[in-house]
């Protein structure tokens, strides 16, 4: 019924070298039959490809997380992805426009963990595993044309992971309450949204725990030393060379990307 084996990687590579090259294609959904098992299948058989490149993988993500996000992909039901090293921008650090087919960014919370964390959980109990939070960008740049999905084909596109930017403070959620967060983005020194972590899920440690629950349902778990992304809290913004983005978090200082 679903797709074979073969398949499952001849999508994965068509995902692959279409953001190595930077070169969208269209949605798989066109030609191919795509259930969400298949998707995730194909998720994981691109990040195989990365490891085989020498990728390490370092976290994951959730998205579509804020009815922001949801409404502006018209996607409306959250999923996860996949984070590498090589997805990672040191803070203030540049980001090449013609590496992407269409890159935006939005503005997130980051989840430091310090223990594994197998679902079922419930958000109390996810925040036990996290030594830390941070202000977060997430740069996402849909594989496809136009930037247009449906579930499946976004799901198999890794939900978009293109880069992501960590904040240098670094907070306790057990001493520093992540609730309801003032979250401002600009770009060049003007403010483009402005939000708050209480539109993460209602509150971004449901986020993480819902993250946990779905891995569990697939036998997979998240390791202590990994980073989880809880989700953009708004909308993301178009990316263009020149742009110098900044996130600011009440109590999480910033973070920062510029682009080439
Ligand atoms: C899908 C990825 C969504 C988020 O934080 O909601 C996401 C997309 O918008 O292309 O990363
Ligand atoms: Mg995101």
């Amino acid at each position: 019924m679903g797709l074979n084996h073969e398949e499952i990687r001849a999508l994965a590579q068509q995902l692959d070298d279409a953001a190595r090259h930077a070169r969208p294609i269209p949605m798989l959904s066109l030609s191919s039959p795509l259930s969400l098992k298949d998707a995730y299948l194909i998720q994981r058989a691109a990040i195989l490809l990365r490891a085989q490149r020498d990728e390490r993988l370092v976290g994951m993500k959730m998205g579509l997380t804020s009815r922001a996000k949801m409404q502006q992909v018209g996607v409306h039901s959250p999923i996860y992805g996949h984070l590498t090293h090589a997805m990672r921008l040191m803070d203030g650090g540049t980001l090449q426009r013609a590496d992407h087919c269409h890159p935006r960014v939005e503005p997130e919370l980051a989840f430091l963990l310090k223990r594994d964390l197998r679902g079922p959980v419930s958000p109390a109990e996810a925040l036990l595993a996290v030594e830390g939070v941070c202000a977060a960008l997430e740069v996402i740049d849909s594989r496809y044309q136009d930037f247009k999905f449906t579930l499946p084909d976004v799901v198999a596109d890794n939900a978009s992971s293109s880069r992501f930017v960590l904040g240098s403070v670094v907070q306790s959620p057990a001493a520093f309450d992540i609730s309801n967060l003032g979250m401002i983005m600009e770009r060049n020194g003007v403010t483009a949204e402005i939000g708050s972590s209480a539109a993460i899920f209602d509150h971004p440690a449901r986020s993480l725990a819902a993250l946990a629950n779905l891995l569990s349902e697939v036998g997979e778990s998240l390791k202590a030393g990994q980073i989880v992304l809880a989700g953009g809290a708004t909308a993301a913004i178009h990316l263009h060379p020149g742009d110098h983005v900044r996130l600011l978090v009440d109590g999480l200082g910033s973070a920062e990307l510029r682009v080439a």
